[in-house]
């Protein structure tokens, strides 16, 4: 069986140290995997970048004298800017105050890491590993808006497989536009795996195939790629469902994941994707892109407050890519996050 994990804790966010902290997936019983080259530390960096704008607002928070109402007011403006959501900015004040007041904190920059430890338990339900192995195949599913990243991040994902020594073979499902499958097919070229492919045909007529194909030939994983889509275009998401039940006449179980892509730069509105796909298909994991650009990033803590409440526990954060490069997709960490946030 496999499992991604972190193989050990990563050095402070601004360091640009080399490999060794990299988080792998890492077969159980197969000998260890080459390390992807660039490391954990470069990767922090990155994301400490992207979110640069959100980490000097909230130190600005932290840069006077007082602990005062102001201080929180002003922390309070920060993190609805940061696109936290009005629960999530309520809930972390909430436990923040708590925790100037047990620690008995006096001086503002004492606050601000006690904000980091309050953003960290927070995010730490999202942090989550992707099993696979337990299924033969482990079959997932790939949905989200348009361009939020869900080529792009299969490809990436099937690199940290391979590595891995997962056989994968990818499905093609976004069947719409023949770019879609090319594209696919060039990660699935660099990656070296198979992928199955049909011109114009249904969706789940490929997924299906694919999944058949994926257990005659002995795969670990099948990823089927779907068509981006608006959680408010109705006849696309009863295609998904389709898609969906399809996979599970394939095999008994199956899809064992559905995985929501979100782009990281969407705000507030990745929470109402998040809540209208986990509606229609009940996901299992989510992986958040574009963190290198300008996104603000406290949509995950709005993720977060939003999963506290949901029935089935919250939707975990497998992955979160930044940038476009195959090794641009890392586990995720909370306390790294919170860090990285805080800038
Ligand atoms: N900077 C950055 N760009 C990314 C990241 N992930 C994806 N992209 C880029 O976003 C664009 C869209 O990515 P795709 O993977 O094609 O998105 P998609 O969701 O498959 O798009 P559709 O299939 O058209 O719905 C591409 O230019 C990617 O290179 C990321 O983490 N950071
Ligand atoms: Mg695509």
């Amino acid at each position: 069986m496999f499992s991604f994990f972190r193989k050990k804790a990563p050095p402070p966010a601004a360091a640009e140290t080399p490999a060794p902290a990299a988080a792998l997936p890492v077969a159980a019983e197969t000998p260890p995997a080459p390390a992807p080259a660039p490391g954990r530390g470069g990767w922090l960096g990155r994301l400490a970048q992207g979110l640069r704008k959100t980490g000097s607002s909230l130190a600005q928070v932290f840069t006077g004298t007082k602990i005062d109402d102001a201080l929180y007011e002003e922390l309070e403006s920060a993190l609805l800017m940061a696109d936290a959501g009005v629960a999530a900015t309520e809930a972390l004040l909430v436990d923040l105050k708590r925790r100037v007041k047990d620690s008995r904190a006096t001086d503002p920059a004492a606050v601000k890491g006690l904000l980091a430890d309050a953003i960290t338990d927070l995010l730490a339900p999202l942090e989550k590993s992707l099993v696979i192995g337990e299924a033969a195949p482990t079959v997932m599913m790939v949905v989200g808006v348009n361009g939020a990243g869900k080529t792009t991040s299969i490809g990436k994902l099937t690199r940290h497989l391979a590595e891995a020594r997962a056989k994968v073979l990818l499905a093609a499902a976004d069947t719409f536009r023949a770019a879609a499958r090319e594209q696919l097919g060039v990660w699935a070229g660099r990656n070296q795996v198979e992928i199955v492919s049909q011109e114009g045909g249904d969706p789940a007529a490929v997924s299906f195939d694919a999944v058949q194909a994926g257990r005659a030939r002995g795969c670990d994983v099948v990823i089927a790629d779907t068509a981006g889509r608006l959680p408010t275009q109705l006849h696309l998401m009863e295609e998904l469902k389709k898609i969906q039940r399809t996979i599970g006449k394939a095999l008994a179980g199956a899809p064992h994941e559905v995985l929501l892509v979100v782009d990281g730069n969407t705000g507030q509105n990745a929470l109402a994707q998040v809540k209208a796909f986990d509606a229609a298909l009940g996901l299992t994991g989510l992986v958040v892109t574009k963190l290198d650009g300008t996104a603000k990033g406290g949509v995950l803590a709005a993720i977060a407050r939003w999963g506290a409440t949901r029935p089935g526990g919250p939707v975990p954060v497998y992955f979160v890519g930044v940038g476009e490069k195959l090794e641009d997709l890392q586990t995720f960490s909370a306390r790294e996050f919170a860090q990285a946030l805080l800038g």
